[in-house]
């Protein structure tokens, strides 16, 4: 099989990819390790950036969207019981979009089926070769008979335990990693939101965090340690834990019921330098990974791939390689900002086992200042909206 870019990962950051590829005439295979209903069974991401959702339009995906997501003005915060509106629109005329990953892959995938672009899940036994010379070729097992793609570029889209950040020769990668001490135990249920917009609560007890998906189902997390195993936390433990957590008004207008889906995601910072090794780039989780607590994750990976199709079509279209040569220093910049971000959001709201009395007064002067300072709060504002792309 030949094609001019193979993608590996049908997420989002793979599937934007290809939907932008195909818009500019750019021939696109993907291959995804997992089956579609599993990778649309992943609940992950909720809050997308206008910057995000300015590449979804222009992916030509973006009407379910519009029509059912919920644009959000603000956020607020709790510290020990006291909460604080952040007013984006106020502060800098910004808003997000609430819409769960799961809904911006589904309407990825099924652009592309319309579009007729080959996707290939359940690929088994994916390998790359010969990226660093000009005929990269990319070889995979699918239903038991090996198979060849030969391509122009290779795009890694293949998250965080993929092959493509593995292929490279370690000596030609730097990475910077912190794992924190603790993990977020997240449950979707179909019950009204606690309150119209997103919660963060800081509590001596741990983070806690009220977000949503629709009018009619919410999504809640509550921080737990590391190795903490999902059985341990039954429904009933989970709620009880969130009230104590969140102010006591917000305890009380709670509707709980029963949970359809709970898991725990590890919270880690994470980047690899640099993100292009000859006809091999590095996008969205392959490359990095922030905690989800600044609610970047998806909007980097989003941002990765719209710098990528745009670098590849001034390739194919223009003949100029200007866009493939700096891909990977333009994505750097933004990432580290949103990783600075993600930590600083981290770092304030958790609690560390090994904060001091002193390390906790550093937190809540954090929050003070952000209260009382309309700069401060218009940096939180124009942070968490999405910098520039
Ligand atoms: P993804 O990991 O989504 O997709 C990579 C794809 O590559 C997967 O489908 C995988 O099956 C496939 N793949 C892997 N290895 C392969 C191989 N060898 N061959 C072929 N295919 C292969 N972000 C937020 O903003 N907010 C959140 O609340 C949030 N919660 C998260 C919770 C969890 C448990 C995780 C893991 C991440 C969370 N994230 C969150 C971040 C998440 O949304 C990612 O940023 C987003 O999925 C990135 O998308 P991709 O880069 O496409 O990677
Ligand atoms: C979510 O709704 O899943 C969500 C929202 C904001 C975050 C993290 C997760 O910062």
């Amino acid at each position: 099989m030949r094609t001019q870019v193979a993608i590996i990962g049908a997420g989002p950051a793979g599937l934007l990819l290809g939907g932008l590829l195909e818009k500019e005439g750019i021939d696109t295979v993907i291959l995804e390790r997992r089956s579609q209903d599993y990778v649309l069974g992943r609940i992950r991401a909720g809050v997308l950036e206008q910057g995000s959702v300015g590449l979804l339009d222009k992916a030509g995906v973006g009407a379910r969207m519009h029509a059912e997501g919920l644009v959000h003005d603000g956020v607020e915060f709790c510290f020990d019981g006291d909460k604080h509106r952040f007013d984006f629109r106020k502060l800098i005329g910004r808003t997000v979009m609430v819409y769960g990953q799961t809904e911006v892959t589904r309407d990825l995938m099924h652009a592309r089926e319309l579009s007729g672009a080959k996707t290939i899940y359940e690929a088994d036994n994916v390998s790359l070769h010969g990226f660093d010379g000009d005929h990269p070729t990319v070889r995979y097992v699918k239903d038991g008979i090996e198979q060849e793609i030969v391509c122009d570029y290779i795009a890694g889209c293949d998250g965080y335990h993929g092959v493509s950040r593995a292929s490279v020769p370690a000596d030609a990668l730097q990475t910077f990693e912190r794992i924190y001490p603790f993990g977020w135990l997240g449950i979707l249920v179909d019950r009204p939101p606690v309150s119209d917009e997103l919660i963060y609560a800081h509590h001596a007890r741990g983070f806690a965090l009220c977000s949503m998906r629709s009018p009619t189902r919410s999504r809640y997390y509550v921080q737990v340690p590391a190795n903490e195993a999902v059985e341990a936390w039954p429904d009933d433990r989970f709620w009880d834990e969130l009230r104590r957590r969140v102010d006591p008004e917000t305890a009380g207008n709670l509707s709980t019921g029963p949970s359809i889906e709970k898991s725990i995601a590890p919270l880690r910072s994470f980047v690899a330098e640099p993100l292009r090794f000859g006809r091999l780039f590095l996008a969205g989780d392959a490359a990095h990974i922030v905690p989800p607590t600044g609610a970047k994750g998806l909007n980097l990976a989003l941002n990765d791939v719209g710098c990528l199709a745009d670098a590849l079509g001034e390739f194919y279209g223009e003949k100029s390689e200007a866009g493939v040569n700096h891909y990977s220093e333009r994505v750097l910049k933004r990432v580290w900002k949103a990783e600075r971000f993600s930590w600083w959001m981290t770092s304030i709201l958790h609690t560390f086992p090994d904060t001091d009395p002193f390390g906790r007064r550093m937190q809540r002067a954090e929050f003070d200042y952000l209260v009382g300072s309309e700069i401060g709060a218009r940096s939180l504002a124009e942070n968490y909206t999405g910098l520039p792309l």
